[in-house]
């Protein structure tokens, strides 16, 4: 028995050694509105202390897949940034790296067009590192997968390209790649983001989706993209190399599952928009949150600043300052203020009788004296002066913010420039 188990994670350990990844991190996110002004969104902080970019890229360090390469071109400043800071640690000597691929105009005077020229104007940088296998992610959602299981599937069934799925509700599948696939999971039909979805045969009211998540053997992945670059077309994964060569090469779905292979299907989000930003963070609060960050198993890494604890003090008049129901991160200080389910991340200061409610508080933030705040995102930077009112009165608030669909106001440092005139100031 145990034999067979120190086999099985040699067989796994080989396969992810031969592997590289390439995190797909250029896209513009524009239904993040004003979040992805200036940043790309998977810089977007998220979840307290994180970006998003260090889900996939935590993924791979605990699939034990340390050959990272991270294509970006969209406003890639604080990205490029974080990974510098904070996914140095890997040891070249071991062969270990998260290598930035920045679009360098180098293979073709142009920018990445689409994601696969993306990949196909790195493909001399790929050859180099000579990988059997090129994982290929993107960098924009939030999740924990085990990537090795699918390599596994992919190696054992001989497949050229394998695309991680899994069921999403019909009515939102306009926005993903929908297959269909036979009893062996082989693809049979790939429609990007098709008007009429086909609903997943077992399962009339899903279809099955793309999570844009796909495995290639690094030799057909190169004839394809040396083939579609020559191609009049989006040079995209989804829209063109995809339902091209479903027809005559082994392309197999592999359906995402939970990160302990209980055959559960695993936490993912796509936090694309406002309303499904905000409601991932705060989904983080509950006493047992769908995504759990406290797993040792499977640790979130990423970059932090050196800071001291959260502290809760009374004013000067007495009054507490207390969080309940809340995420509180560390540098933060609550003065005699209310904190109730909110999550806020590092270095935000809470001012005396203010009142915080359903909110998502991103770092470096100063919030003045009475104030009431409720079910918004207030931007990294923002300085809220005394007695804003948010979330309200929507009328009110749509002449300075954002409301999203759903009702959550987002608020960035540029929408409050008119209005605020003094500078944030730390103590
Ligand atoms: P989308 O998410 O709509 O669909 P896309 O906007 O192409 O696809 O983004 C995929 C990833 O590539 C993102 O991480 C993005 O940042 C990055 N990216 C986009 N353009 C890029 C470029 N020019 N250079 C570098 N990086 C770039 C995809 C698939 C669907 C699938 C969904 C799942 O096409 O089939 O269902 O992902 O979310
Ligand atoms: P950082 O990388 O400093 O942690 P963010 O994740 O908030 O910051 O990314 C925002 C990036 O955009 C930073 O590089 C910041 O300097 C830049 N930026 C923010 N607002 C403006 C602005 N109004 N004009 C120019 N650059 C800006």
């Amino acid at each position: 028995m145990r034999n067979k188990m120190n086999e099985s994670a040699l067989f796994l350990n080989k396969l992810t050694q031969k592997t590289l990844a390439l995190i797909l991190a250029g896209g513009r996110g524009s239904r993040l509105h004003e979040l992805t002004d200036w940043r790309a969104k998977p810089a977007v902080p998220f979840g307290g202390k994180f970006r998003i970019i260090d889900f996939p890229l935590s993924n791979c360090m605990n699939s034990k897949i340390r050959r990272i390469g991270v294509i970006t071109q969209y406003k890639s400043h604080s990205l490029i940034r974080h990974i510098q800071k904070g996914w140095g640690f890997l040891r070249g000597e071991f062969g270990e790296f998260v290598e930035l691929l920045p679009a360098q105009q180098r293979l073709q005077e142009s920018w990445y067009s689409g994601t696969a020229n993306a990949v196909y104007q790195n493909l001399d940088i790929i050859r180099n590192h000579k990988p059997d296998y090129v994982l290929i992610l993107a960098g924009d959602h939030i999740y924990k997968m085990d990537y090795s299981y699918m390599l596994a599937e992919h190696v054992k069934r001989k497949a050229d390209l394998t695309v991680a799925c899994l069921d999403v509700p019909l009515e939102s599948a306009r926005s993903f790649g929908v297959m269909q696939v036979d009893k062996r999971w082989r693809i049979k039909t790939f429609a990007e983001k098709p008007e009429n979805p086909l609903p997943s045969p077992n399962n009339p009211n899903y279809a099955l989706a793309s999570m844009g998540i796909y495995i290639f053997n690094t030799d057909f992945l190169y004839d394809q993209l040396v083939y579609d670059a020559k191609e009049t077309s989006d040079h995209d994964f989804g829209k063109d190399i995809i339902p091209r060569v479903i027809k005559e090469n082994k392309v197999f779905a592999y359906p995402f599952r939970d990160i302990q292979q209980t055959g559960q299907v695993g936490y993912w989000r796509d936090v694309g928009t406002i309303d499904a930003y905000w409601e991932a963070n705060m989904e983080l609060i509950a006493v047992t949150p769908p995504l759990n960050l406290y797993d040792h198993e499977w640790s979130i890494w990423t970059y932090q600043e050196q800071l001291p604890p959260a502290k809760f003090v009374f004013n000067d008049e007495g009054r507490r300052g207390y969080a309940v129901d809340s995420t509180v991160s560390g540098g933060c200080i609550i003065s005699g203020a209310l904190i109730d389910h909110s999550l806020l991340f590092s270095n935000v200061i809470v001012d005396d009788y203010s009142v915080l409610k359903d909110c998502v508080i991103l770092p470096d933030v100063r919030i003045a004296q009475n104030c009431r705040l409720t079910k918004a995102i207030i931007d990294k930077g923002c300085y809220i002066k005394a007695g804003t009112v948010i979330g309200e009165n929507h009328e009110e608030d749509k002449k300075r913010f954002r409301i999203s669909e759903k009702g959550v106001v987002l608020v960035t440092p540029e929408m409050l420039e008119q209005y605020i005139h003094e500078s944030p100031i730390y103590p």
